[in-house]
C-alpha cells in the first residue's frame, strides 16, 4: 500500500466548481482539513479541493466565516459550513450511504466520543511533534500554501510568521520543557496499543470506517504520518497504524453491505489511556464554563478561561501536573455527545452507562445536563 498523496495543489487560482459539487477549502498538512476530505472520498460525494492560499481567505474564508481556519465546506447550493462536527452531521443527513455512524444511540455516544478524543486530546502529540520535531518542514509548508507563486525565501519569511501563531498554542496546551518526555512516553504507548488493535482489525470500529476513524485519521495523517520525522516515528513504532493511514487515504472500498460497528476489546486500552487524563480535564473546564456563564459576563464566549492544573500520564512512571488553558471549545463537542444519553430511554442510558464504564470514563455522565453552548455564525454563543 502506498502513502496517500497530496490533494490540495497549488494552482495559479482556484479551480472553478462543477455544478452539483461540494468546494473544501484547505491543506494537506491541516487536521481537520484531513478528516472531512477522507469522509467525502469514502461516500464518494463529488467535490472539488481548494488550497487555501491567501487569496482563498481573503476572497472566500473570511468573507463567509468572519474569522481565518480551514476547513471550510461550501454546498453546492452554497451554503457555508465550518467545523468538521457540522460537516458530518451534514453529509451523514445527505449522503446516507455509505453510513460512517452506527444508527444505536450507544454506537452514535461512542462515535461523539471517540471524535471528541481524537478532535482535542490527540491534538497534544500531534501538535507537539509538529512543532519540536518538524518545525522546518511545517515553516516551509506554511509558506507554500499561503501564496505558492512566491519566490522559496519569501515563503520561509511568511511561513514563519504564521507557524509562530499555531506554535504559540503549544503552552495553553500544557506542552512545555517539564512535560515534553511524558507526552512522548504517552504516544509511544498509544501507538503500541493502536498498533496491537490495527493487527487484528482494519477500521477502530470493525470492517468499515467511522466518523472515530475519520476524526483519527485528521492529526495521524496530516501531522503524525506526513510530517517527515514524525511520520518515520510512526512507520517505525506502529507499521500497522501506518497501514490504517494508507487505507483511510486510499480511500477505503464500500462495504457490500450496511455494516455492522462493534467495540473490539483490543481498542479499549488505547481508549481508556485517553480518556484517564483527558476526561478531568473536560470536568474542569465544565466547572469553569459553568461559573463564566453564571457571572455577569456579556462578552462573547472566550475560547480560554485561564489556566488550571492538568496531569499527564496519571499512574505511570512519568506522571507530570503541568499547567494549561480551560478551552470552551471542547465543551460544545462534549455537549455533542452528551445529547445522545440525555435523549435516550432508561434502558439505553444503562447501555451507554456501561459502555462509558468499559471507555474507562465512568464520570463522563455526572457532566451531562441541559446544554451551556450552541454555534451561531461560525461561534460559540449561550444555549
Ligand atoms: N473544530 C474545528 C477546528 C478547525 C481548526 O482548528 N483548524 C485549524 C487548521 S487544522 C485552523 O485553521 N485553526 C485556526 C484557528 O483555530 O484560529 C473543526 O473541526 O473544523
Amino acid at each position: 500500500m502506498s502513502a496517500p498523496v497530496d490533494l490540495f495543489l497549488p494552482a495559479p487560482s482556484s479551480p472553478p466548481t462543477p455544478p452539483g459539487h461540494y468546494r473544501l477549502l484547505g491543506a494537506d498538512c491541516s487536521y481537520y482539513t484531513a478528516k472531512i476530505s477522507a469522509a467525502l472520498r469514502y461516500k464518494r460525494i463529488p467535490h472539488v479541493n481548494v488550497l487555501a492560499t491567501r487569496e482563498v481567505f481573503a476572497q472566500e474564508i473570511l468573507p463567509r466565516v468572519g474569522w481565518p481556519v480551514i476547513p471550510v465546506l461550501v454546498s453546492p447550493q452554497g451554503e457555508t459550513l465550518q467545523d468538521t462536527s457540522e460537516m458530518f452531521d451534514h453529509l451523514e443527513a445527505s449522503y446516507p450511504q455509505p453510513a460512517t455512524l452506527p444508527v444505536d444511540a450507544p454506537g452514535r455516544f461512542l462515535c461523539y466520543w471517540l471524535e471528541l478524543l481524537f478532535d482535542e486530546w490527540v491534538k497534544v502529540p500531534a501538535l507537539h511533534y509538529r512543532w519540536n520535531h518538524d518545525n522546518a518542514f511545517a515553516i516551509a509548508e506554511f509558506g507554500r500554501n499561503n501564496d505558492p507563486t512566491r519566490s522559496p525565501g519569501e515563503q520561509l519569511a511568511v511561513g514563519e510568521k504564521i507557524a509562530t501563531r499555531f506554535r504559540g498554542w503549544l503552552g495553553g496546551l500544557g506542552i512545555n520543557a517539564d512535560s515534553i518526555p511524558t507526552i512522548e512516553a504517552e504516544y509511544l504507548r498509544l501507538l503500541a496499543l493502536l498498533d496491537h488493535h490495527f493487527a487484528a482489525h482494519d477500521f477502530l470500529l470493525g470492517s468499515a470506517p467511522t466518523l472515530a476513524d475519520f476524526a483519527l485519521y485528521g492529526p495521524f495523517h496530516a501531522h503524525l504520518y506526513r510530517d517527515p520525522n514524525s511520520g518515520r516515528l510512526l512507520r517505525a513504532q506502529a507499521p500497522q497504524v501506518a497501514r490504517w493511514v494508507e487505507r483511510m487515504g486510499a480511500p477505503p472500498a464500500l462495504a457490500p453491505r450496511p455494516t455492522a460497528f462493534a467495540l473490539p476489546a483490543t481498542l479499549l486500552p488505547a481508549l481508556r489511556q485517553l480518556a484517564r487524563d483527558y476526561v478531568p480535564v473536560l470536568a474542569a473546564q465544565r466547572a469553569a464554563l459553568r461559573a463564566w456563564l453564571d457571572s455577569d459576563e456579556t462578552k462573547d464566549i472566550p475560547r480560554e478561561l485561564g489556566l488550571h492544573p492538568v496531569i499527564f500520564g496519571r499512574g505511570t512512571a512519568e506522571e507530570i501536573s503541568t499547567m494549561r488553558a480551560l478551552f470552551t471549545y471542547d465543551q460544545w463537542m462534549l455537549e455533542r455527545c452528551l445529547a445522545v444519553f440525555m435523549q435516550a430511554d432508561a434502558t439505553t442510558q444503562g447501555a451507554i452507562a456501561s459502555l462509558c464504564e468499559q471507555l474507562g470514563a465512568p464520570s463522563l455522565l455526572a457532566l451531562a445536563g441541559p446544554p451551556l453552548l450552541a454555534r451561531r455564525h461560525f461561534r460559540l454563543v449561550r444555549a
